[in-house]
């Protein structure tokens, strides 16, 4: 990434981008905390709700609210109908090649312990290995350390340089033929690391192993195209991609998820059920036991419909000049230390300040009326890796402005005037 001394500020108004038209849209931004406007910074924990969004989950509880696939009433045809087009909609989003691709669970989280718990446990036996990294968010690592236990399973780590980087070399070195999984974060949610993919993956493949990836700060941020990149499992969350919490998508090769046994029993997952066996539903429905987040599924696919409107081509090269803004204006601030430098990056800016804590900085922040967030970020092996106990993280997202940046670095001097 370019790490100029001075850098101009990005018009809020490009001829592609209109970021100000952009805010409007989201009216959880349009107020002031702590008598200050809000600047949310901390969108890799969270992103805001466009009104598209809210009126969607709002209009389903108000007009639609049924339950799915098994009433014959009007309604419940309706909700189903609204659930289902959504599914489409994810599948067109990542271009997977069918909806039976796409299974509906609570978040990154949920879906990457589907893998290993279904995929892994029915494959895994003594010896096979695993290979994460270093990068990890304990999403992907804590599900594997749990597969490894019970498998026998040996788990090992891809280690990152001192910009944040996969180190590749050491990656051909862990492969073999023993490999059975590969998992791996799309963008990494401490440092933005944008990892190389399509390399990791084809090295995987060539040895046979699966790869799963959690793209969880991906989907946002760039276009995600699962055929492309040929990987075996991609895994996202809704809240992160301006739609509602608790919902999220697991996608799998459909030949892969076929083979995969349930990983939860219940209603909806099931075409028979006598008291000696069950059988079980075709692809998605094996996997989506019980009642599922209705409103959280249609108001995820409001949220891809607002995305594709926006362009995330166009938010994505936007957030790009806005992250080499701020990373220009942090370079300037005596004693504060950029954490994760790597030259693939977005959207984040991890740093310490002199020898104030973290939170410290978080609060004194938040004062201002700026949210970010302070701590090790569900990575604690990369605070191990930098030998720091936690970091100060700005996250942007694309209806973030120079301006906002302008007031963080501000707020951070703030800070030092404070405690130096
Ligand atoms: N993977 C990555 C890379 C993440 O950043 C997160 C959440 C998850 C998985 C888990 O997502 P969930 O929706 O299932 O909880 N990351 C963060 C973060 O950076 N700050 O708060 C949550």
């Amino acid at each position: 990434m370019n790490k100029p001394d001075t850098i101009n500020k990005i018009s809020n108004n490009t001829s592609n981008f209109d970021v100000d038209k952009v805010r409007a849209d989201f009216p959880v931004l349009q107020q002031q905390l702590r008598g200050k406007p809000l600047v949310y910074l901390d969108n890799a924990a969270t992103a805001q709700k466009p009104e598209s969004v809210i009126d969607t989950l709002a209009t389903y509880y108000r007009k639609t609210n049924a339950n799915i696939h098994r009433g014959v009433h009007s309604l419940s045809e309706k909700a189903t109908a609204e659930y289902e087009s959504a599914r489409t909609k994810v599948q067109a989003f990542i271009n997977a090649d069918s909806t039976q691709e796409i299974v509906f669970v609570r978040g990154a989280t949920e879906a990457i312990n589907l893998v290993a718990q279904s995929f892994g446990r029915t494959t895994l036996t003594t010896g096979d290995e695993i290979i994460i990294t270093e990068l990890e968010h304990h999403s992907n690592i804590v599900p594997w350390q749990i597969l490894s236990e019970q498998t026998g399973a040996i788990l090992k780590y891809i280690p990152i340089n001192d910009a944040g980087e996969l180190i590749l070399e050491k990656f051909a070195g862990l492969l073999n033929e023993n490999t059975r999984i590969v998992a791996v974060g799309h963008i990494s949610n401490a440092l933005g690391t944008i990892n190389p993919l399509k390399t990791i993956i084809d090295k995987a493949h060539a040895v046979g192993a699966k790869v799963v990836i959690d793209g969880a700060q991906a989907v946002p941020h760039t276009k995600v195209d699962v055929k492309a990149l040929n990987c075996d499992f991609y895994a996202f969350s809704g809240h992160k991609l301006f739609g509602p919490t608790g919902i999220g998508v697991l996608y799998g090769k459909q030949a892969l998820l076929e083979a995969m046994p349930p990983y939860q029993g219940g209603g909806d997952m099931i075409q028979r059920v006598t008291m000696a066996n069950s059988i079980y539903n075709d692809l998605p429905y094996k996997f989506e036991a019980g009642t599922p987040h209705i409103a959280g599924v249609i108001g995820l696919g409001a949220a891809i419909d607002y995305v594709n409107h926006l362009g995330l081509v166009a938010a994505a090269q936007y957030e790009i000049e806005l992250l080499n803004y701020a990373n220009a204006q942090a370079s300037q601030v005596p004693g504060l230390t950029l954490v994760g430098t790597a030259k693939n990056k977005t959207s984040i800016l991890s740093f310490t300040l002199d020898k104030i804590h973290p939170h410290d900085i978080g609060t004194i922040l938040d004062g201002e009326g700026i949210a970010i967030r302070a701590g090790h970020h569900c990575a604690m092996p990369v605070m191990e890796r930098f030998n720091i106990p936690a970091t100060a993280r700005a996250s942007f997202a694309f209806y973030n402005t120079c301006d906002e940046v302008d007031a963080l670095i501000a707020a951070i001097k703030k800070c030092q005037r404070i405690f130096n």
